[in-house]
């Protein structure tokens, strides 16, 4: 049975219970349990019908006018809800647009490509002229032109990825296995002077291991005039090699072979990493390997259509990887081409 204590005592639970709503949720469900259709003060109104009508009366005019008190309540506790909420996003979620953003990842060159622009840089320097072509090759320029002949043994040095293409009676085709084909190409178009650097990726049908790849990166190097000699070699490449390695580099140069330079020769520099004491990159020989070099052959500038007796020539060709693997002190040519990250942020 609804009466005045009944009254007081749902006001007291609902303003309670308002104080402690306390975002548009909870005010909604508050609203609900006291002022809906199956809320609390309804309940109580529905009571009354038990009441004679004297108390009737009474009694259901406390409750309409508590109903109004609690409705004007919600309302004011609603508008200060949303005025803290308001608050809070203008002041809590404030932004300092004054404030740097963000730091973006930012990108870098790959080491063989940066390694690659600065030869690159040191050659084109001293007149040479880049001249690109192309990775897939025909056997004659790979390997005829360049003086290695089909079953000559110094194919040996140069195990191969041929092309599938025999079978319909074609030329034979190969992945290139060194720039050089490119400098034969060159040479067919032009004539001397001529001071031109190939660079470009070159593979081999090789294992790999800590100091071979499939793939490699070469840059080559040729230069055919009236007059040149092995000093222009020499003085050429011992420049390239400061330039490099720094300028107080002793360069050498010891005989080697290859079958399209005569004489040919390695290009060697003092070890900047014990000064010659002896250590393990240069073998406990005090030198460095850097690039192979040497005399263009007559042979070879006789089959472009150059007169060996008039023209001469001097070629290098080198590693990138390993110029790379030197400069940056790196014992494993296979990071460079395994994609982790911790490896190539490094540079
Ligand atoms: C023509 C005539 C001569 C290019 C040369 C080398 C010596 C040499 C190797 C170094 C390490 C390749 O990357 S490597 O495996 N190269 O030692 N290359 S002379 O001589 C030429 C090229 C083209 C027409």
């Amino acid at each position: 049975m609804a009466s005045d204590t009944d009254i007081q005592q749902l006001e007291a639970a609902a303003l309670k219970d308002l104080d402690a709503a306390s975002d548009i949720a909870a005010l909604e469900e508050w609203r609900v349990g006291y002022l809906g259709r199956k809320g609390r003060l309804t309940g109580l109104l529905r009571g009354l019908s038990s009441l004679s009508i004297e108390e009737r009366r009474t009694v259901g005019r406390a409750a309409n006018e508590l109903k109004e008190r609690l409705e004007e309540a919600h309302e004011a506790r609603r508008h200060a809800v949303e005025e803290a909420r308001v608050e809070q996003v203008i002041v809590g979620e404030r932004r300092d647009v004054t404030l740097p953003g963000p730091p973006l990842p930012r990108g870098r060159l790959h080491p063989i490509t940066q390694t690659m622009r600065d030869i690159v840089a040191s050659l084109s320097g001293m007149g040479f002229q880049v001249a690109e072509g192309p990775e897939i090759e025909w056997d004659r320029y790979n390997f005829e032109a360049l003086r290695i002949p089909q079953d000559h043994p110094a194919r040996d040095m140069w195990d191969t990825l041929w092309i599938d293409y025999e079978k319909d009676g074609r030329r034979p085709m190969l992945m290139r296995t060194h720039t050089s084909p490119n400098q034969i190409r060159v040479m067919e178009q032009r004539e001397p002077p001529i001071r031109i650097i190939v660079p470009g990726k070159c593979y081999r049908f090789e294992a790999t291991d800590a100091t071979h790849e499939w793939m490699l990166t070469q840059v080559e190097g040729l230069a055919v005039d009236e007059g040149i000699s092995l000093a222009d070699l020499k003085g050429t490449l011992a420049e390239f090699a400061r330039q490099m390695f720094g300028r107080d580099r002793k360069v050498g140069f010891r005989c080697d072979y290859f079958p399209f330079v005569e004489p040919g020769m390695e290009c060697r520099i003092d070890c900047f990493i014990c000064r010659g004491d002896g250590c393990r990159t240069c073998h406990h020989s005090g030198w460095i390997e850097i690039l192979g070099a040497g005399m263009v052959h007559p042979e070879i500038l006789a089959n472009a259509g150059y007169d060996p007796e008039r023209y001469t020539g001097f070629a290098f060709g080198m590693g990138v990887e390993r110029i790379a693997m030197l400069r940056y002190g790196v014992d494993d040519i296979r990071h460079f081409y395994s994609n982790d990250l911790r490896f190539l942020r490094q540079f």
